[in-house]
Protein backbone atom coordinates (compact mmCIF):
# COMPACT_ATOMS: atom_id res chain seq x y z
CA UNK A 1 0.00 0.00 0.00
CA UNK A 2 1.09 3.65 -1.11
CA UNK A 3 0.60 5.88 1.59
CA UNK A 4 0.69 9.61 0.43
CA UNK A 5 1.61 11.77 3.86
CA UNK A 6 -1.65 12.94 4.59
CA UNK A 7 -3.18 9.33 4.67
CA UNK A 8 -0.20 8.43 6.72
CA UNK A 9 -0.78 11.28 9.15
CA UNK A 10 -4.47 10.36 9.31
CA UNK A 11 -3.52 6.64 9.56
CA UNK A 12 -1.01 7.88 12.43
CA UNK A 13 -2.69 9.77 14.16
CA UNK A 14 -5.87 8.08 14.40
CA UNK A 15 -3.75 4.55 15.37
CA UNK A 16 -1.50 4.85 18.38
CA UNK A 17 -3.67 5.69 21.08
CA UNK A 18 -6.37 2.38 20.11
CA UNK A 19 -3.80 0.19 18.36
CA UNK A 20 -0.40 0.63 20.27
CA UNK A 21 -1.04 2.12 23.70
CA UNK A 22 -4.19 0.82 24.26
CA UNK A 23 -3.64 1.36 27.66
CA UNK A 24 -2.74 4.88 26.86
CA UNK A 25 -4.70 7.84 27.08
CA UNK A 26 -4.71 10.09 25.20
CA UNK A 27 -4.96 13.62 25.36
CA UNK A 28 -7.36 15.86 23.75
CA UNK A 29 -8.75 19.69 23.39
CA UNK A 30 -12.56 17.91 23.75
CA UNK A 31 -11.73 16.04 26.75
CA UNK A 32 -11.42 18.68 29.28
CA UNK A 33 -14.13 17.21 30.59
CA UNK A 34 -13.26 14.16 31.51
CA UNK A 35 -11.41 15.22 33.97
CA UNK A 36 -7.62 14.87 34.62
CA UNK A 37 -5.82 12.88 32.15
CA UNK A 38 -3.55 10.35 33.09
CA UNK A 39 -0.31 7.80 32.11
CA UNK A 40 -1.00 5.03 32.13
CA UNK A 41 2.35 4.18 33.35
CA UNK A 42 2.36 1.55 30.12
CA UNK A 43 6.13 1.48 28.78
CA UNK A 44 7.07 4.03 26.01
CA UNK A 45 10.52 3.97 24.45
CA UNK A 46 13.00 6.29 25.39
CA UNK A 47 16.34 7.27 24.88
CA UNK A 48 19.57 5.36 25.61
CA UNK A 49 21.79 7.50 27.47
CA UNK A 50 24.43 7.56 23.88
CA UNK A 51 20.88 8.16 22.05
CA UNK A 52 20.02 11.30 24.34
CA UNK A 53 23.14 12.99 24.11
CA UNK A 54 23.71 12.23 20.45
CA UNK A 55 20.91 14.34 20.31
CA UNK A 56 21.19 17.36 22.75
CA UNK A 57 24.73 17.38 20.69
CA UNK A 58 21.97 19.02 17.58
CA UNK A 59 24.56 19.21 15.41
CA UNK A 60 27.99 17.53 13.64
CA UNK A 61 30.26 18.18 10.64
CA UNK A 62 30.19 15.27 8.12
CA UNK A 63 33.75 15.12 6.15
CA UNK A 64 33.87 13.52 3.00
CA UNK A 65 37.50 13.01 1.37
CA UNK A 66 39.25 10.47 -0.28
CA UNK A 67 40.48 9.42 -3.69
CA UNK A 68 37.57 11.14 -5.30
CA UNK A 69 38.24 15.01 -3.71
CA UNK A 70 41.64 14.03 -6.34
CA UNK A 71 39.57 13.00 -9.32
CA UNK A 72 36.84 15.41 -9.25
CA UNK A 73 34.13 12.64 -9.01
CA UNK A 74 31.52 11.73 -6.28
CA UNK A 75 32.05 8.15 -6.80
CA UNK A 76 35.05 6.44 -7.46
CA UNK A 77 35.18 3.05 -9.33
CA UNK A 78 37.66 1.67 -7.14
CA UNK A 79 40.67 1.50 -10.24
CA UNK A 80 41.90 4.85 -8.47
CA UNK A 81 45.74 4.48 -7.85
CA UNK A 82 46.68 5.11 -4.45
CA UNK A 83 49.56 7.54 -5.86
CA UNK A 84 46.68 10.43 -6.25
CA UNK A 85 46.15 10.90 -2.56
CA UNK A 86 48.49 13.17 -1.88
CA UNK A 87 46.87 16.13 0.73
CA UNK A 88 49.97 18.34 0.74
CA UNK A 89 48.70 20.70 3.65
CA UNK A 90 46.32 18.38 5.31
CA UNK A 91 45.62 20.04 8.76
CA UNK A 92 42.62 18.07 10.65
CA UNK A 93 42.87 20.81 13.25
CA UNK A 94 41.59 23.48 10.79
CA UNK A 95 38.49 21.07 10.21
CA UNK A 96 38.07 20.33 13.78
CA UNK A 97 38.49 24.31 14.75
CA UNK A 98 35.78 25.44 11.59
CA UNK A 99 33.73 22.10 13.31
CA UNK A 100 33.52 24.25 16.68
CA UNK A 101 33.35 27.50 15.81
CA UNK A 102 30.27 26.13 13.76
CA UNK A 103 28.95 24.97 16.98
CA UNK A 104 29.35 21.31 16.02
CA UNK A 105 29.55 19.11 19.13
CA UNK A 106 31.04 16.01 16.89
CA UNK A 107 32.51 15.17 12.99
CA UNK A 108 32.33 11.85 11.29
CA UNK A 109 35.07 11.56 8.81
CA UNK A 110 34.26 9.08 5.82
CA UNK A 111 37.37 6.29 6.75
CA UNK A 112 36.55 4.42 3.42
CA UNK A 113 33.78 5.59 0.41
CA UNK A 114 32.34 3.27 -2.01
CA UNK A 115 35.43 3.21 -4.29
CA UNK A 116 37.51 1.25 -1.38
CA UNK A 117 40.53 3.28 -0.90
CA UNK A 118 40.98 3.61 3.18
CA UNK A 119 41.93 6.65 5.01
CA UNK A 120 43.75 4.49 7.87
CA UNK A 121 47.10 1.93 7.09
CA UNK A 122 44.71 -1.18 7.17
CA UNK A 123 45.86 -4.79 7.29
CA UNK A 124 42.87 -5.67 5.18
CA UNK A 125 44.33 -4.26 1.67
CA UNK A 126 46.92 -2.24 -0.11
CA UNK A 127 44.37 -0.30 -0.92
CA UNK A 128 44.84 2.97 1.31
CA UNK A 129 46.89 5.92 2.71
CA UNK A 130 49.66 3.24 3.19
CA UNK A 131 50.32 2.90 -0.78
CA UNK A 132 50.03 6.64 -1.54
CA UNK A 133 52.32 9.49 -1.20
CA UNK A 134 50.45 11.20 2.07
CA UNK A 135 53.75 11.22 4.84
CA UNK A 136 55.50 9.12 2.81
CA UNK A 137 53.63 6.84 2.86
CA UNK A 138 53.12 6.55 6.71
CA UNK A 139 50.22 8.84 7.08
CA UNK A 140 46.98 7.76 8.67
CA UNK A 141 44.42 10.47 8.02
CA UNK A 142 42.01 8.57 11.15
CA UNK A 143 44.53 8.98 13.52
CA UNK A 144 44.73 13.06 12.62
CA UNK A 145 41.39 13.35 12.83
CA UNK A 146 40.94 11.62 15.90
CA UNK A 147 43.50 13.23 17.25
CA UNK A 148 41.48 16.66 15.91
CA UNK A 149 38.35 15.94 17.39
CA UNK A 150 39.83 15.59 20.65
CA UNK A 151 42.15 18.95 20.36
CA UNK A 152 38.96 20.72 20.36
CA UNK A 153 36.58 19.19 22.25
CA UNK A 154 34.73 17.07 19.79
CA UNK A 155 33.78 13.76 19.13
CA UNK A 156 34.86 11.49 16.56
CA UNK A 157 32.60 8.90 14.09
CA UNK A 158 33.48 6.78 11.57
CA UNK A 159 31.77 6.21 7.68
CA UNK A 160 32.68 2.67 6.48
CA UNK A 161 30.96 2.75 3.39
CA UNK A 162 29.53 -1.40 2.93
CA UNK A 163 29.71 -0.69 -0.52
CA UNK A 164 33.06 -1.52 -1.88
CA UNK A 165 33.91 -1.43 -5.65
CA UNK A 166 37.31 -1.99 -5.06
CA UNK A 167 37.66 -5.09 -3.16
CA UNK A 168 38.11 -8.21 -5.20
CA UNK A 169 35.90 -10.38 -2.19
CA UNK A 170 33.09 -7.90 -2.33
CA UNK A 171 30.03 -9.89 -3.75
CA UNK A 172 31.65 -13.39 -2.60
CA UNK A 173 29.82 -12.32 0.64
CA UNK A 174 31.16 -14.64 3.61
CA UNK A 175 34.59 -13.47 2.62
CA UNK A 176 33.35 -10.24 2.47
CA UNK A 177 31.84 -10.02 5.34
CA UNK A 178 34.75 -11.01 7.17
CA UNK A 179 36.70 -8.06 5.55
CA UNK A 180 34.26 -5.70 6.17
CA UNK A 181 34.25 -6.84 9.89
CA UNK A 182 38.07 -6.68 9.95
CA UNK A 183 38.03 -3.08 8.91
CA UNK A 184 35.57 -2.18 11.37
CA UNK A 185 37.51 -3.80 14.22
CA UNK A 186 40.62 -2.01 13.45
CA UNK A 187 38.58 1.43 13.32
CA UNK A 188 37.18 0.64 16.77
CA UNK A 189 40.31 -0.64 18.34
CA UNK A 190 42.86 1.66 17.31
CA UNK A 191 41.52 5.26 18.24
CA UNK A 192 39.91 5.03 21.46
CA UNK A 193 36.32 5.97 21.91
CA UNK A 194 34.14 6.72 18.91
CA UNK A 195 30.40 8.47 19.09
CA UNK A 196 28.87 7.31 15.76
CA UNK A 197 29.27 4.74 13.35
CA UNK A 198 27.75 5.64 10.11
CA UNK A 199 26.63 2.33 7.88
CA UNK A 200 25.76 3.71 4.43
CA UNK A 201 22.82 2.30 2.38
CA UNK A 202 24.34 1.98 -1.23
CA UNK A 203 24.91 -0.83 -2.03
CA UNK A 204 25.94 -1.43 -5.21
CA UNK A 205 27.82 -4.11 -7.43
CA UNK A 206 31.63 -5.10 -6.65
CA UNK A 207 34.26 -5.24 -9.59
CA UNK A 208 33.42 -8.70 -10.27
CA UNK A 209 29.23 -7.21 -10.73
CA UNK A 210 28.24 -9.22 -7.40
CA UNK A 211 26.08 -7.78 -4.91
CA UNK A 212 26.93 -8.76 -1.34
CA UNK A 213 24.55 -10.02 1.16
CA UNK A 214 25.61 -8.07 3.94
CA UNK A 215 25.22 -9.72 7.40
CA UNK A 216 23.88 -7.01 9.76
CA UNK A 217 23.48 -8.91 12.42
CA UNK A 218 26.80 -9.57 13.01
CA UNK A 219 28.08 -6.22 11.64
CA UNK A 220 25.99 -4.32 14.75
CA UNK A 221 26.75 -6.83 17.26
CA UNK A 222 30.49 -6.24 16.49
CA UNK A 223 29.94 -2.15 16.99
CA UNK A 224 28.07 -3.19 20.19
CA UNK A 225 30.86 -5.30 21.24
CA UNK A 226 33.81 -3.11 20.81
CA UNK A 227 32.03 0.55 21.20
CA UNK A 228 28.93 -0.34 23.49
CA UNK A 229 28.44 3.62 23.90
CA UNK A 230 28.54 4.18 20.32
CA UNK A 231 25.46 5.18 18.26
CA UNK A 232 25.04 3.10 14.92
CA UNK A 233 23.28 4.52 11.96
CA UNK A 234 21.67 3.97 9.28
CA UNK A 235 17.84 3.03 7.27
CA UNK A 236 17.61 0.60 10.19
CA UNK A 237 19.34 2.48 12.74
CA UNK A 238 19.67 0.31 15.06
CA UNK A 239 20.18 3.83 17.00
CA UNK A 240 19.82 6.31 14.69
CA UNK A 241 17.70 6.55 11.57
CA UNK A 242 18.39 7.84 8.10
CA UNK A 243 16.03 11.08 7.95
CA UNK A 244 14.69 9.61 4.17
CA UNK A 245 16.40 12.30 1.98
CA UNK A 246 19.75 13.98 1.77
CA UNK A 247 18.11 17.79 1.79
CA UNK A 248 18.48 18.23 5.82
CA UNK A 249 14.56 18.60 6.10
CA UNK A 250 13.13 16.03 8.73
CA UNK A 251 9.24 15.27 8.24
CA UNK A 252 6.48 17.24 9.96
CA UNK A 253 5.10 15.03 12.04
CA UNK A 254 8.81 13.89 12.83
CA UNK A 255 8.38 11.00 16.08
CA UNK A 256 11.54 9.20 17.28
CA UNK A 257 9.89 5.96 17.46
CA UNK A 258 9.52 3.63 14.57
CA UNK A 259 8.07 -0.01 13.81
CA UNK A 260 11.09 -1.46 13.54
CA UNK A 261 9.88 -4.13 11.20
CA UNK A 262 9.18 -1.12 8.37
CA UNK A 263 13.07 -0.64 7.45
CA UNK A 264 14.42 -3.85 8.64
CA UNK A 265 18.48 -3.62 6.73
CA UNK A 266 20.09 -0.41 5.54
CA UNK A 267 18.99 0.37 1.99
CA UNK A 268 15.91 -1.26 2.26
CA UNK A 269 12.78 0.11 -0.25
CA UNK A 270 9.20 -0.23 -0.03
CA UNK A 271 6.07 2.35 0.02
CA UNK A 272 6.13 2.26 3.54
CA UNK A 273 10.01 2.94 4.05
CA UNK A 274 10.34 6.80 3.45
CA UNK A 275 7.11 7.52 5.40
CA UNK A 276 8.57 6.00 8.08
CA UNK A 277 12.22 7.25 7.88
CA UNK A 278 10.83 10.99 7.60
CA UNK A 279 7.99 10.72 10.30
CA UNK A 280 8.18 7.71 12.76
CA UNK A 281 5.57 6.15 13.99
CA UNK A 282 3.85 7.43 17.41
CA UNK A 283 2.80 3.70 18.10
CA UNK A 284 6.45 2.74 17.19
CA UNK A 285 8.21 0.48 20.03
CA UNK A 286 11.77 1.46 19.72
CA UNK A 287 13.57 4.52 20.13
CA UNK A 288 15.34 5.66 16.80
CA UNK A 289 15.68 9.54 16.44
CA UNK A 290 16.08 10.59 13.02
CA UNK A 291 19.36 12.04 11.96
CA UNK A 292 19.32 14.60 8.33
CA UNK A 293 22.32 14.40 6.50
CA UNK A 294 23.31 17.27 3.84
CA UNK A 295 26.05 18.78 1.76
CA UNK A 296 27.04 22.73 2.15
CA UNK A 297 27.68 22.03 -1.02
CA UNK A 298 26.25 20.21 -4.24
CA UNK A 299 28.54 17.51 -3.93
CA UNK A 300 29.69 15.40 -1.22
CA UNK A 301 33.43 15.47 -2.35
CA UNK A 302 34.94 18.90 -2.41
CA UNK A 303 35.11 19.99 -6.52
CA UNK A 304 36.97 23.25 -7.18
CA UNK A 305 33.97 24.29 -9.81
CA UNK A 306 31.43 24.38 -6.40
CA UNK A 307 33.22 27.19 -4.81
CA UNK A 308 30.58 29.57 -6.26
CA UNK A 309 27.86 27.07 -5.01
CA UNK A 310 28.53 27.03 -1.03
CA UNK A 311 25.38 27.32 0.86
CA UNK A 312 24.54 31.37 1.97
CA UNK A 313 24.56 31.60 6.06
CA UNK A 314 20.35 32.26 5.51
CA UNK A 315 19.99 28.70 3.61
CA UNK A 316 22.18 27.51 6.95
CA UNK A 317 20.17 28.24 9.14
CA UNK A 318 17.07 27.22 7.28
CA UNK A 319 18.70 24.15 7.39
CA UNK A 320 19.12 23.96 11.32
CA UNK A 321 15.58 24.82 11.46
CA UNK A 322 14.29 21.98 8.76
CA UNK A 323 16.56 19.61 11.04
CA UNK A 324 17.34 20.28 14.50
CA UNK A 325 14.11 22.65 14.69
CA UNK A 326 11.89 19.28 13.68
CA UNK A 327 13.52 16.48 16.55
CA UNK A 328 16.69 15.77 14.35
CA UNK A 329 20.01 16.30 14.11
CA UNK A 330 22.51 17.55 11.46
CA UNK A 331 24.79 15.89 10.07
CA UNK A 332 26.12 19.04 7.68
CA UNK A 333 28.76 18.17 5.48
CA UNK A 334 31.99 19.94 4.81
CA UNK A 335 34.34 18.64 2.33
CA UNK A 336 38.31 18.74 2.30
CA UNK A 337 40.15 20.17 -0.46
CA UNK A 338 42.75 18.49 -2.16
CA UNK A 339 45.15 20.40 0.10
CA UNK A 340 43.61 18.32 3.09
CA UNK A 341 41.55 21.73 4.83
CA UNK A 342 38.37 23.39 4.52
CA UNK A 343 37.48 25.89 1.87
CA UNK A 344 37.75 29.29 3.53
CA UNK A 345 34.26 29.82 1.43
CA UNK A 346 32.81 27.50 3.91
CA UNK A 347 34.18 27.79 6.90
CA UNK A 348 32.97 31.56 6.85
CA UNK A 349 29.72 30.32 6.24
CA UNK A 350 29.51 27.89 9.18
CA UNK A 351 30.77 30.35 11.34
CA UNK A 352 28.12 32.53 10.27
CA UNK A 353 25.49 30.25 10.77
CA UNK A 354 26.45 30.08 14.24
CA UNK A 355 26.67 33.15 14.88
CA UNK A 356 23.32 34.44 13.62
CA UNK A 357 21.56 31.30 15.89
CA UNK A 358 23.59 32.78 18.70
CA UNK A 359 22.10 36.09 17.90
CA UNK A 360 18.59 35.17 17.84
CA UNK A 361 19.10 32.66 21.05
CA UNK A 362 20.59 35.81 22.24
CA UNK A 363 17.12 38.19 22.06
CA UNK A 364 15.23 35.34 24.47
CA UNK A 365 12.14 37.76 25.22
CA UNK A 366 11.19 34.61 27.50
CA UNK A 367 14.51 35.43 30.15
CA UNK A 368 13.00 36.05 33.53
CA UNK A 369 9.90 35.20 32.47
CA UNK A 370 6.76 34.21 34.43
CA UNK A 371 5.57 30.56 33.98
CA UNK A 372 3.17 28.84 34.78
CA UNK A 373 1.17 25.98 34.26
CA UNK A 374 -2.23 27.44 32.55
CA UNK A 375 -5.09 25.60 34.66
CA UNK A 376 -3.65 23.97 36.53
CA UNK A 377 -4.95 20.02 36.94
CA UNK A 378 -7.40 20.08 33.75
CA UNK A 379 -5.78 18.99 30.92
CA UNK A 380 -4.56 19.73 27.87
CA UNK A 381 -2.26 20.51 29.68
CA UNK A 382 -0.14 23.92 28.58
CA UNK A 383 1.59 26.78 29.46
CA UNK A 384 1.45 30.46 29.95
CA UNK A 385 4.11 32.52 29.59
CA UNK A 386 4.28 36.26 30.88
CA UNK A 387 6.88 38.09 29.80
CA UNK A 388 8.91 40.62 31.55
CA UNK A 389 8.29 43.61 29.30
CA UNK A 390 6.46 43.74 25.79
CA UNK A 391 8.58 42.46 22.47
CA UNK A 392 8.52 41.81 18.92
CA UNK A 393 9.11 38.29 18.52
CA UNK A 394 9.31 35.99 15.49
CA UNK A 395 10.39 32.49 16.21
CA UNK A 396 10.06 30.46 19.04
CA UNK A 397 11.64 27.02 20.56
CA UNK A 398 9.55 23.96 22.26
CA UNK A 399 11.39 21.42 23.96
CA UNK A 400 9.93 18.22 25.72
CA UNK A 401 12.11 16.28 27.91
CA UNK A 402 12.89 13.63 25.48
CA UNK A 403 14.62 11.52 28.78
CA UNK A 404 10.96 10.55 29.63
CA UNK A 405 10.17 9.80 25.68
CA UNK A 406 8.00 12.16 23.03
CA UNK A 407 4.22 12.70 23.93
CA UNK A 408 3.12 15.73 22.16
CA UNK A 409 1.51 14.99 18.84
CA UNK A 410 -0.27 18.58 18.31
CA UNK A 411 -0.14 22.24 20.02
CA UNK A 412 -1.02 25.88 19.10
CA UNK A 413 0.94 29.04 20.28
CA UNK A 414 -0.73 32.15 21.07
CA UNK A 415 0.65 35.30 22.19
CA UNK A 416 -1.38 38.66 23.39
CA UNK A 417 -0.46 42.07 23.55
CA UNK A 418 -1.50 42.74 26.88
CA UNK A 419 -3.44 40.25 29.83
CA UNK A 420 -6.75 41.61 28.50
CA UNK A 421 -6.41 41.59 24.86
CA UNK A 422 -7.23 38.59 22.48
CA UNK A 423 -5.36 35.60 22.02
CA UNK A 424 -3.92 35.68 18.45
CA UNK A 425 -2.20 32.59 17.53
CA UNK A 426 1.22 32.49 16.32
CA UNK A 427 1.76 29.12 15.33
CA UNK A 428 0.40 25.95 15.18
CA UNK A 429 2.66 22.26 15.23
CA UNK A 430 2.49 18.73 15.16
CA UNK A 431 5.40 16.38 17.03
CA UNK A 432 7.80 18.90 19.27
CA UNK A 433 10.04 16.48 20.22
CA UNK A 434 14.03 17.55 21.49
CA UNK A 435 13.74 20.81 19.50
CA UNK A 436 10.67 22.38 17.45
CA UNK A 437 11.12 25.96 16.14
CA UNK A 438 8.16 27.59 14.64
CA UNK A 439 9.00 31.21 12.35
CA UNK A 440 6.11 33.57 12.43
CA UNK A 441 5.39 37.16 11.44
CA UNK A 442 7.08 39.24 13.86
CA UNK A 443 4.56 39.94 16.40
CA UNK A 444 4.70 42.37 20.13
CA UNK A 445 3.05 40.24 22.77
CA UNK A 446 2.94 40.56 26.38
CA UNK A 447 2.07 37.07 26.79
CA UNK A 448 1.94 33.69 25.24
CA UNK A 449 0.89 29.94 26.34
CA UNK A 450 1.36 26.97 24.36
CA UNK A 451 -1.47 24.45 24.21
CA UNK A 452 -0.88 21.21 24.15
CA UNK A 453 -4.23 19.81 21.69
CA UNK A 454 -3.33 15.76 21.06
CA UNK A 455 -0.51 13.53 22.77
CA UNK A 456 0.70 10.23 23.71
CA UNK A 457 0.19 11.00 27.08
CA UNK A 458 -0.36 13.78 29.91
CA UNK A 459 3.15 14.98 30.98
CA UNK A 460 4.79 18.67 31.67
CA UNK A 461 4.47 20.51 28.81
CA UNK A 462 6.61 21.60 26.76
CA UNK A 463 9.07 24.56 27.82
CA UNK A 464 9.26 27.56 25.18
CA UNK A 465 11.16 30.38 24.52
CA UNK A 466 10.81 33.23 22.03
CA UNK A 467 13.35 34.99 19.57
CA UNK A 468 13.37 37.63 17.15
CA UNK A 469 14.64 36.37 13.62
CA UNK A 470 18.06 35.23 13.34
C1 LIG B 1 25.14 8.23 -0.05
C2 LIG B 1 26.45 8.02 -0.80
O1 LIG B 1 26.24 7.32 -2.01
C3 LIG B 1 27.00 9.39 -1.04
O2 LIG B 1 28.17 9.35 -1.81
C4 LIG B 1 27.27 10.02 0.31
O3 LIG B 1 28.30 9.31 0.99
C5 LIG B 1 26.01 10.07 1.14
C6 LIG B 1 26.21 10.59 2.52
O4 LIG B 1 25.43 8.80 1.22
O5 LIG B 1 24.42 7.09 0.09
Amino acid sequence: MSLTRRAFLAHTAGAYVVRAFPGRQSVREGSRSTGRAQASGSAQPVPSPSQLTWQRDELALFLHFGVNTFTDREWGDGNESPSIFNPSALDARQWARAGRAAGARAMILTAKHHDGFCLWPTRTTDHSVASSPFRGGHGDVVREFVDACHAEGLKPGVYLSPWDRHEPRYGDSPAYNDFYCDQLTELLTRYGPVHEVWFDGANGEGPNGKKQAYDWPRVWALVRTLQPQAVMFSDAGPDVRWIGNERGIAGDPNWSTVNPDVVTFPGASGPQVTPMLQHGDPAGTVWRPGESDVSIRPGWFYHPAEDARVRSVDDLVALYFSSVGRNSKLLLNVPPTRDGVLHDIDVSRLTGMRVALDRMRASDATAGARVRPEEPGAPPPGRLVELRHAAAVSVAELREDIAHGQVVARYRLEGRASPNAEWRTLSTGTTIGHCKLDRFPSTAIREARVTILDAVVSRLPPTLRLFAAP
